[in-house]
């Protein structure tokens, strides 16, 4: 049976300290229309899509870092975002969005949410799990900061897949499947979230698809030259970009295989104030492996492909059979164990 949906990743291009985020919100509208143009179902915009980067920056006033932010409880609503939330409604387009949080507590998160058109309501949100960076600059003047573990707080709400109704016609829903007939590749599909940072560790994919999940889809921030953070051995400052993008690439081809699923990763990428360089690269992957659609700038663009969601169902069900080939009794340490642990010495 086909689950075929047309699916696309908008990556955004420079975004400078001072742009408002009206404008940023303008160009986001431009992409989703360019989708609706090209009959896609669903887009999915990068980590901290409305504003550049500023976790780069320190911002010692509280009211100049809450300008980052939004607040209350529904995203949809937030003044400036709303045009974006609305023409998702209008063009009948589900839409992933990455933005700063700040709840009511005043608890700073790297959330997104998935916003179904045909519910007109967010399904899921997701909360960044793996933080990278600092929580203090660097003492070098010259360093790239990336102060993520200062302004915000670890993820709180796990890895939560969630179906999405409405993509894929002609499934089985609980009323009409067979008592102890397999759902694998049936049902509404299966998708997941995750942000920039998290697509490099393995344990977040896989609590995705121990849930089954057909798509996981993330947004990202990554510099092109992060030498402070990476520790690389020096290098041009082009090598560094294209090993960055390499790891990107790596990390994302390899889950997607491992995990039986396909994925889209969206780049905020560019020259943000004309000299912090963000790699572009976002893609579509196959639950092969292989890259169906990539970027070819670092500017605002719209990377589409139809997906055949069943195409998961073969590893899903023969080389990654979870419930025939894991030994979860081998597995214990990645439960109970944060950092390393060596061996005694010899
Ligand atoms: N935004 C984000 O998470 N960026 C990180 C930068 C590298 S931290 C060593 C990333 O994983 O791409």
């Amino acid at each position: 049976m086909s689950r075929k949906i047309t699916v696309a990743a908008a990556q955004v291009g420079a975004i400078d300290l001072s742009t408002p985020k009206k404008d940023v919100v303008e160009r986001l509208v431009k992409l989703l229309r360019e989708a609706a143009e090209k009959k896609v179902q669903l887009v999915v915009f990068p980590e901290c899509t409305l504003t550049t980067f500023f976790p780069r920056h320190l911002i010692g006033l509280q009211e100049e870092l809450d300008k980052f932010f939004e607040h209350g409880e529904d995203i949809t609503q937030s003044p400036d975002v709303k045009p974006l939330f609305d023409e998702a409604k209008s063009l009948g387009i589900d839409v992933s969005v990455g933005y700063a949080e700040r709840t009511p507590d005043g608890t700073g998160y790297n959330t997104c949410v998935y916003y179904s058109a045909s519910e007109d309501k967010v399904l899921s949100k997701y909360r960044k799990v793996h933080l990278p960076g600092t929580k203090e600059p660097f003492e070098d003047p010259d360093a790239v900061n990336q102060l993520e573990k200062r302004y915000f707080t670890p993820g709180d709400l796990g890895f939560q897949g969630f179906r999405v109704p409405s993509l894929v016609q002609n499934v089985v829903k609980k009323e009409t499947a067979k008592e102890g007939e397999s759902t694998i590749g049936k049902g509404d599909p299966i998708m997941g979230m995750l942000i920039c940072n998290d697509r490099r560790w393995p344990e977040a994919w896989r609590v995705y698809s121990l849930q089954g999940a057909e798509l996981i889809m993330f947004g990202f921030n990554t510099g092109g030259n992060m030498a402070h953070l990476w520790g690389s051995k020096p290098m041009s400052l082009e090598k560094a970009k294209t090993e960055a993008l390499f790891h990107s690439r790596l990390v994302q081809q390899a889950n997607s295989y491992m995990n039986a699923c396909f994925s889209i990763s969206s780049a905020r990428c560019g020259l943000d104030d004309g000299k912090y360089d963000l790699i572009g690269g976002s893609a579509i992957v196959s639950p092969e492996g292989h890259v169906i659609a990539e970027a070819k700038t670092e500017d605002d663009e719209l990377v589409v492909a139809e997906i055949d969601l069943a195409d998961c169902v073969q590893g899903k069900t023969r080389t990654f059979d979870y419930g025939r080939h894991r030994r979860i009794e081998t597995y214990g340490l990645i439960d109970k164990q944060t950092g390393v642990v060596e061996p005694d010495l010899l």
